[in-house]
């Protein structure tokens, strides 16, 4: 029987000998260095994953795409995907040129020939996209925040995949899986899209709605780029082959898609089940709050929780991909079994664990019921995210200058050292300038380079699973934020506001700076002649002014303690 919906898609790259010819052309072309996200999509333009785009979008289809999900030749696409460069970068650049796109190593992966460059609607592109210009989406913080403030658009040619050295034999192009359904002669494929590890709920409601549907289940996780959080997919890969075995044999397949998601809810669910219609998928599980980005800046939800399931219904015929419910699986105590949430009989007990119940007990090292999740996914997850008392963490002190924030950071050095467990290491506002920032001085852009130096290493030692004491004046807000969501990624981030007053601080002068500052011999001086931001909600704001040192140093040990980050 013949297989139509298997024959293989278009890709971008070329043949190989074209291919080596291009490479030796482009040493004579403007190059640009991906990001990470756009390796991603780019990955996914040259294999086909993103067909029928044939580069980064034009300005007119990106209008199209933004303003009613639809390219210019009206075929139905939901997410804008462009090449975002530098003011700088573009300066340098015209329609009509060929530009070289290369990893982050230089090598060259794709020759992009601009048609079009445009400054786009950042505001626009978030409320039609996102559903709000609000930066707690993640997307839209992206978009202001990390991507370029100009688009190239124009066709790509592609010369070779990125490389990953990892879960090599796990990654497949839409056409291998393709040639694989044909070969195991899978004519009906369900996928399932996640960014979580899967536990027994999970495996419940996959192995349900490939019956349901008569079909193979293809789990399709995403390893690109997830929701700022997630846990890692190293961990999450080895959690997936965990549950492998869980599954009928030659029934279930797992493969792993490199994309970069945007959290973009309706949009992305139908986004996906394009991704998957080119990956060979019949069929896609469709969830409740679907790629949902979390809460807005009210703390209300983005999405409503049904409209991804309801935009997806719209548009499945058109995709070419059936939509499978996703029921949400409970267990039932008295059964031992799971059941959809609509099923449970009557008077049962029923249990959950919500995500956020789950991070709770591994934070704190407490039991995971069998009945949740597998014992192989738990040990996973239990070495990725020991508990907190074994984790690093940092302690960021900010205050003025003199306030005491050296002062109290030593005590709290030396009380840790005699606790023992975790190496510390003290990243004084003073000794930082002079062994990493030795070329800064105190305008507001040396400061922001000086803090995120002091983050990436305070980043680095929590990754470890040490601790790191900051002591700097660290006095613009934004700046402060960026570092916690460094640091947040591999510990906690907990924010000491030494809030000594100027005056008291002034009065002090233990440096004799003030003064100085005051005669307008040292410029920009925090609290003198330039700004300082207050915390708004650190995790310790301290007194110094009628309180001991010895004491501040405790409050601190006091709030580690209870943030369960030293063992009592
Ligand atoms: S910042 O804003 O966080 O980068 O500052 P920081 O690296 O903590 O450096 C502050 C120390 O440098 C001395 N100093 C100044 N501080 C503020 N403003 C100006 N213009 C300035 N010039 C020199 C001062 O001694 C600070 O030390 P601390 O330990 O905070 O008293």
């Amino acid at each position: 029987m013949s297989l139509p919906n298997l024959a293989p898609i278009p890709e971008l790259y070329v043949s190989y000998e074209s291919a080596q010819k291009l490479k030796e052309e482009a040493g004579n072309l403007p190059s640009w260095d991906l990001t990470p996200r756009q390796i991603c999509d780019l990955e996914l333009l040259m294999n086909g994953g993103f067909n029928p785009l044939k580069g980064f979008m034009t300005e007119e289809d990106y209008n199209g795409v933004v303003e009613n999900m639809r390219l210019s030749d009206g075929t139905l696409w939901p997410m804008p995907i462009n090449l975002d460069v530098s003011e700088d970068f573009a300066a340098k650049i015209e329609p009509g040129q060929d530009i070289a796109l290369r990893d982050q190593e230089g090598v060259i992966l794709a020759i992009l020939s601009v048609t079009d460059l445009w400054t786009p609607d950042k505001a626009r592109e978030a409320e039609k996209v996102f559903g709000a210009n609000d930066i707690a989406h993640p997307s839209v913080n992206y978009l202001h925040n990390a991507a370029g403030k100009v688009y190239l658009g124009g066709p790509v040619t592609g010369i070779q995949p990125p490389v990953h050295y990892d879960f090599k034999a796990r990654r497949d192009t839409p056409n291998e899986l393709r040639a694989y359904f044909r070969k195991v002669g899978w004519r009906r494929v369900v996928a399932f899209q996640t960014r979580n590890p899967l536990h027994r709920a999970h495996q419940e409601l996959t192995f349900r709605a490939a019956k349901e549907a008569q079909a193979n289940l293809l789990i399709h996780p995403v390893v690109g780029m997830t929701k700022p959080g997630d846990i890692d997919h190293f961990t999450r890969v080895r959690c997936y082959e965990a549950v492998l075995d869980q599954y009928p044999a030659s029934t279930t397949t797992l493969s792993l898609l490199n994309l970069a998601m945007r959290m973009g809810g309706p949009r992305e669910a139908l986004w996906h089940g394009i991704i998957r219609k080119n990956h060979g998928c019949t069929h896609m599980i469709v969830g409740r709050d679907h790629a949902g980005p979390g809460k807005n800046s009210q703390g209300k939800d983005f999405y409503g929780p049904y409209e991804a399931q309801e935009l997806f219904k719209k548009h499945a015929a058109e995709i070419g991909i059936e939509m499978v419910d996703f029921k949400q699986m409970v267990y039932v105590q008295e059964k031992a079994q799971y059941f959809p949430v609509d099923e449970v009989p009557e008077g049962a007990t029923v249990l959950d664990i919500s995500g956020t119940e789950l991070r709770r007990r591994l934070a704190e090292g407490l039991e995971i019921p069998d009945w949740f999740s597998f014992p192989d996914v738990v040990a996973e997850l239990r070495r990725t995210r020991p508990a907190r008392s074994k984790q690093g963490f940092t302690v960021f002190f900010t205050g003025f200058s003199g306030s005491g924030k050296s002062t109290v950071a030593n005590a709290l050095m030396v009380k840790l050292m005699e606790m023992g467990g975790r190496p510390v290491t003290l990243l004084d506002g003073d000794v930082v300038r002079k062994h990493l920032s030795s070329e800064l001085g105190f305008s507001k852009e040396h400061r922001d380079i000086n803090i995120k130096r002091i983050g990436y290493v305070a980043s680095e030692i929590t990754k470890n699973g040490g601790i790191a004491l900051c002591a700097p004046i660290a006095p613009y807000t934004s700046t402060r934020r960026a570092v916690r969501e460094m640091i947040e990624q591999y510990g906690a981030f907990v924010e000491v506001h030494v809030a000594t007053s100027l005056e008291e601080c002034e009065r002090r002068d233990r440096k004799g700076l003030y003064k100085l500052a005051r005669e307008g011999k040292i410029k920009e001086f925090t609290g003198i002649s330039d700004p300082y931001e207050v915390p708004e909600n650190p995790e310790l704001r301290l007194d110094t002014e009628n309180v001991e040192v010895d004491n501040c140093a405790h409050q601190v040990i006091l709030k580690l303690e209870a943030m369960g980050l030293i063992a009592v």
